[in-house]
C-alpha cells in the first residue's frame, strides 16, 4: 500500500513538471505577453566579428590549450547552473504555489544571486578607469647591441595586451578629465611576461614611492564628502602639490594640453624610470622607454573635454575600440634614450634616477626599436581589462631595474596591490594574465588555484621528483640580475642632494612650450586654482609658480585677482626642448571623424557626397552625415547622426552641404535669436558650427551650407574656413588643416 500512495505522489509530481515544462501557450489567460522575436530552440553561435576572438590562452603550467579553455561561448548552449545541470526556468523562484513563499531549497536562486552580489571586485586604487586591446609588437633588431631579450630581435612578433587608464577618477568616471594617463602594456615574451608599465607623462609627482599614498590621498576626491570626483581642481591636491615642490614638473605637465589628450591613439607613452639594459656580451646602458604615435601627440580643448565629460563620458574608448573595428589600427613605436652606465648614473648633469626629471631628447634621441600595433578588441571587458595585472618586475633577461627609489616601491606595490583586488596569489592564472613562455614555479595551492600540479617535491633540493625543477644559467636563458655595485654609506631616510632642484625642469617645460600650449597652460592653471576655497593655498601656489616662471606666475595670479610673489630660488637659464610641445608639426589624419550636414529634404545637399565619402574613407578618415532625422537619405546614403545625437565635440573637422531649417525637434530660441520659429536655420547646427569654430576646428562649406555658417556669425572668409562650389573643391584643403590638429592661427596666442 505505502509502495502505490508514493508511486501515485510520484506520478501527479511528474504531471505538474510536465505543465511547468511545457511552454505556457502565449495569449492565453495568465501567460505573460510573449517577448520579442524570441529564437525557441537552441541555436548555434552568432558568427563573431573578426574582432571579437577569446583572448589567447595557456594552461598554468604554460602549454598551449589550443582553442581557448576557458572560453565559455553563450549561444547555442542550454542554461545550466555552475556545475552543468540543464535548467528549464530561470525567471520564477520556486514557491509553494503561484501566490506562495518561495522555497529555500531552491539551489538555482541562491546560485543566481550570490554569484551576482560578488560580481564586482574592489577597482584598482588608482587608474581604475581604463579600456585595454590586444596587439603585437615587432622587433626592429637594432636594440640588440645594448639588450639581449628576444622579444626585440629583428622581426620577432610578440603578442601584447595594453591598458590606457585615467588616474584619479572611478571606473564609471568620464574618459576626458584632466588626468595623467595610464599607458601600460603587457608584451607576452617568449622569455617570460614583460610589463611596460607607463604614462602619457614623463615624470612623477614624487621621488620616493614612499610618498605615493599621500599624493593619492591629495588627488582623490575629499573624504568627507567625496567630492569632485575624477579632478585635480580642489584643495587637497593643490595644498600637496604646493607645499611638496619636488610635484611641480609633473603639476606642469598635468596642466599642459597632455592632461587632456584627443584620443589614447594620439598620447606618447613614457617608462619613465631609467631601466638598465643589459646585452648578451654582459655590458650594460642605462635607457629611458618611450612610445611614438604613428598619429602625432594631439589632445582636446579644455572646454571640449568638459563637454565631452557630459556627452559622451566614453569618449577615449568608444574611439579606440572604433578605430580598430574599422581596421584603424592604431601604431606606436618604442623607442629608447640610452645613456652610459656610470656610477654616478647622471647624464649632462641630470639624474637618472630621479623620477620627477626628463632628458631633453635633443641631448638623447629617442632611437625606435619595434613597432606596437593594437588590432584586436576585448571579447569581456571584465575577463580581461579588469583582471588584468601588470607589474614592473616583470622583466626579461635583458632588462633589469636601477635603484631608482620610486621603481623599487613600485616593485613591492604592484603585486601587494593583485592580492586584495583579485583575491588570492595565483592572479597569474587568470587568462589574461597567464604567460606565454612555460611556466614551471614552485608555487602552490592558495586561492583559486587553477592549475592541477602533479609531483610530490615542490621544494628544491629533492630527490622524489627526480630533483625537478633545475636552475637555468646564462646560457639556457635565466634572469640573472646585473651585479651593480650598492651605494657605500649608512642606512638613512633621506634623498640624495641633486634631487633637490625642483624649478629648472619645470622652467625648461614653460619655456619649450609654443605661445598657444603655454596660453592652454596659463588658464588651466587659473581655472584649477579658481577652484579651490582656501586663499591661502592660491598664494603659496602662485610662491612655487614664481620659482619656475615669472610670466607665468604673473599671468596666473591676474587671473585669480591676487599680487604676482617674487622668485625666492636664483632661476637657472634652461635651453628649451623643442620635442616637449606637441605644435608645429603635421600628422596623418588618420581615423579623424568628418562631420557632414545634409538636409534631408534637399536633394542637391547630397550632390557629390558618395565621392566624398570615398575620398575622406580612402584618407583614413571616418565620414559621419548628419541631417534632421536618421536614416535614409538615398541609395546608399544613411544619416548616422541627427540633430539629436550630434554634437561639435565628436568632429575633427565639420563640412556643411545645407542649410537646413528647424527640424520639430527643435528647441525654439527667443524670437530675436538664431533657431527661433522662423529662422533659416536648425538652431542645433547653428551651435555646432559655433562650437567647432570657438575650437579651432577645420570647416568646410558648399552649396546651401554657406547660410548656415553665417548664421552661426562665421563667413568663408575665417581663418581655416574653406569654402567651395562642390564637396571636392573643399575636402583637400579641410584633409590639409587637419594635418596641424587645429587651425592654430585662428585665435593667435596672446603669450609671445
Ligand atoms: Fe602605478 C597602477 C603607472 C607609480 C602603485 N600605475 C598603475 C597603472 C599604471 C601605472 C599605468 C595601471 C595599470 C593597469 O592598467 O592595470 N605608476 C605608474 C607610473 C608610475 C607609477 C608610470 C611612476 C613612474 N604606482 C606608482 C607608485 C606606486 C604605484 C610609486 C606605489 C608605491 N600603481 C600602483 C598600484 C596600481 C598602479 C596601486 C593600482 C592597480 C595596480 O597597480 O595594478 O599598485
Amino acid at each position: 500500500k505505502p509502495a502505490k500512495v508514493v508511486k501515485e505522489a510520484l506520478d501527479k509530481a511528474a504531471e505538474k513538471v510536465a505543465d511547468l515544462v511545457t511552454p505556457p501557450v502565449p495569449g492565453t489567460p495568465g501567460s505573460a505577453p510573449p517577448p520579442l522575436d524570441p529564437p525557441d530552440e537552441p541555436q548555434g553561435p552568432l558568427p563573431r566579428k573578426p574582432d571579437q576572438a577569446s583572448p589567447q590562452t595557456r594552461s598554468a603550467t604554460g602549454a598551449e590549450t589550443g582553442a581557448p579553455a576557458d572560453a565559455r561561448e553563450q549561444q547555442g548552449e542550454y542554461l545550466t547552473t555552475s556545475t552543468g545541470t540543464r535548467l528549464y526556468d530561470t525567471d520564477h523562484s520556486l514557491k509553494a504555489g503561484a501566490r506562495g513563499p518561495t522555497l529555500l531549497q531552491d539551489h538555482h536562486l541562491r546560485e543566481k544571486i550570490t554569484h551576482f552580489d560578488h560580481e564586482r571586485i574592489p577597482e584598482r586604487v588608482v587608474h581604475a578607469r581604463g579600456a585595454a586591446v590586444h596587439g603585437v609588437f615587432v622587433g626592429y633588431g637594432n636594440a640588440t647591441n645594448v639588450c639581449k631579450a628576444g622579444f626585440l630581435a629583428e622581426g620577432v612578433t610578440t603578442p601584447v595586451f595594453t591598458r590606457f587608464s585615467t588616474v584619479v577618477g572611478s571606473r564609471g568616471s568620464a574618459d576626458t578629465v584632466r588626468d595623467t594617463r595610464g599607458f601600460a602594456t603587457k608584451f607576452y615574451t617568449a622569455e617570460g611576461t614583460f610589463d611596460l608599465v607607463a604614462n602619457n607623462i614623463p615624470v612623477f609627482f614624487i621621488q620616493d614611492g614612499i610618498k605615493f599614498p599621500d599624493i593619492i590621498h591629495a588627488a582623490k576626491p575629499h573624504p568627507d564628502r567625496e567630492i569632485p570626483q575624477a579632478q585635480s581642481a580642489h584643495d587637497t591636491f593643490w595644498d600637496f602639490v604646493s607645499t611638496h615642490t619636488e610635484a611641480t614638473h609633473h603639476v606642469m605637465w598635468q596642466m599642459s594640453d597632455r592632461a587632456v589628450p584627443r584620443s589614447y591613439r594620439m598620447m606618447e607613452g613614457f617608462g619613465v624610470h631609467t631601466f638598465r639594459l643589459v646585452n648578451a656580451e654582459g655590458q650594460t646602458s642605462l635607457a629611458k622607454f618611450h612610445w611614438k604615435p604613428k598619429l602625432g601627440v594631439h589632445s582636446l580643448l579644455w572646454e571640449e573635454a568638459q563637454l565631452i565629460a557630459g556627452v559622451d563620458p566614453d569618449f577615449h574608448r568608444r574611439d579606440l575600440f572604433d578605430a580598430i573595428e574599422s581596421g584603424a589600427f592604431p601604431q606606436w613605436e618604442l623607442g629608447i634614450q640610452v645613456f652610459p652606465d656610470t656610477p654616478e648614473q647622471t647624464f649632462e648633469g641630470i639624474d637618472l634616477l630621479d623620477s620627477t626629471k626628463i632628458v631633453p631628447e635633443e641631448l638623447a634621441p629617442v632611437q625606435p626599436i619595434g613597432m606596437l600595433t593594437l588590432n584586436r578588441n576585448t571579447t569581456n571587458y571584465f575577463a580581461e581589462t579588469e583582471q588584468v595585472a601588470f607589474h614592473v618586475g616583470h622583466l626579461p633577461p635583458g632588462i633589469d631595474v636601477t635603484d631608482d627609489p620610486l621603481l623599487h616601491a613600485r616593485l613591492f606595490s604592484y603585486i601587494d596591490t593583485q592580492l586584495s583586488r583579485l583575491g588570492g596569489p595565483n592572479f597569474n592564472q587568470i587568462p589574461i594574465n597567464r604567460p606565454h613562455a612555460p611556466v614551471n614555479d614552485m608555487l602552490r595551492d592558495g586561492f583559486h588555484q587553477h592549475a592541477v600540479h602533479s609531483g610530490v617535491a615542490p621544494y628544491k633540493p629533492n630527490t622524489l621528483d627526480g630533483g625537478c625543477p633545475f636552475m637555468a644559467g646564462l646560457e639556457t636563458g635565466a634572469y640573472v640580475e646585473f651585479p651593480a655595485p650598492v651605494a657605500e654609506g649608512v642606512k638613512e631616510r633621506r634623498a640624495p642632494a641633486s634631487f633637490a632642484d625642483h624649478f629648472t625642469q619645470p622652467r625648461l617645460f614653460y619655456r619649450s612650450l609654443s605661445p598657444v600650449e603655454k596660453e592652454h597652460l596659463v588658464r588651466a592653471f587659473t581655472f584649477e586654482l579658481g577652484k579651490c576655497y582656501e586663499q591661502a593655498i592660491k598664494e603659496r601656489e602662485l610662491r612655487v609658480l614664481a620659482n619656475v616662471d615669472a610670466e607665468l606666475c604673473a599671468l596666473v595670479a591676474a587671473g585669480l585677482g591676487l599680487p604676482a610673489p617674487e622668485a625666492t630660488e636664483p632661476a637657472a637659464e634652461v635651453a628649451p626642448s623643442p620635442a616637449v610641445s606637441q605644435i608645429g608639426q603635421v600628422w596623418p589624419p588618420d581615423g579623424r571623424l568628418i562631420g557632414i550636414v545634409v538636409d534631408a529634404d534637399d536633394p542637391a545637399s547630397l550632390d557629390g557626397l558618395h565621392a566624398l565619402r570615398q575620398t575622406i574613407t580612402a584618407g583614413g578618415m571616418v565620414p559621419l552625415l548628419i541631417a534632421a532625422r536618421g536614416g535614409q537619405l538615398d541609395e546608399g546614403l544613411v544619416a548616422q547622426r541627427t540633430f539629436l545625437t550630434a554634437r561639435s565635440i565628436e568632429f575633427d573637422a565639420l563640412l556643411l552641404a545645407a542649410a537646413p531649417p528647424p527640424a520639430p525637434d527643435a528647441i525654439p530660441a527667443r524670437d530675436d535669436k538664431a533657431g527661433a520659429p522662423g529662422a533659416a536655420v536648425d538652431p542645433r547646427v547653428v551651435l555646432m558650427v559655433q562650437e567647432c569654430y570657438r575650437h579651432a576646428k577645420a570647416i568646410g562649406v558648399w552649396g546651401n551650407g554657406e547660410a548656415a555658417l553665417l548664421e552661426a556669425g562665421c563667413s568663408a572668409g575665417d581663418l581655416g574656413v574653406v569654402a567651395g562650389e562642390t564637396p571636392a573643391d573643399v575636402f583637400g584643403e579641410v584633409q590639409t588643416l587637419l594635418g596641424e590638429h587645429r587651425v592654430w592661427d585662428r585665435f593667435p596666442a596672446t603669450i609671445a
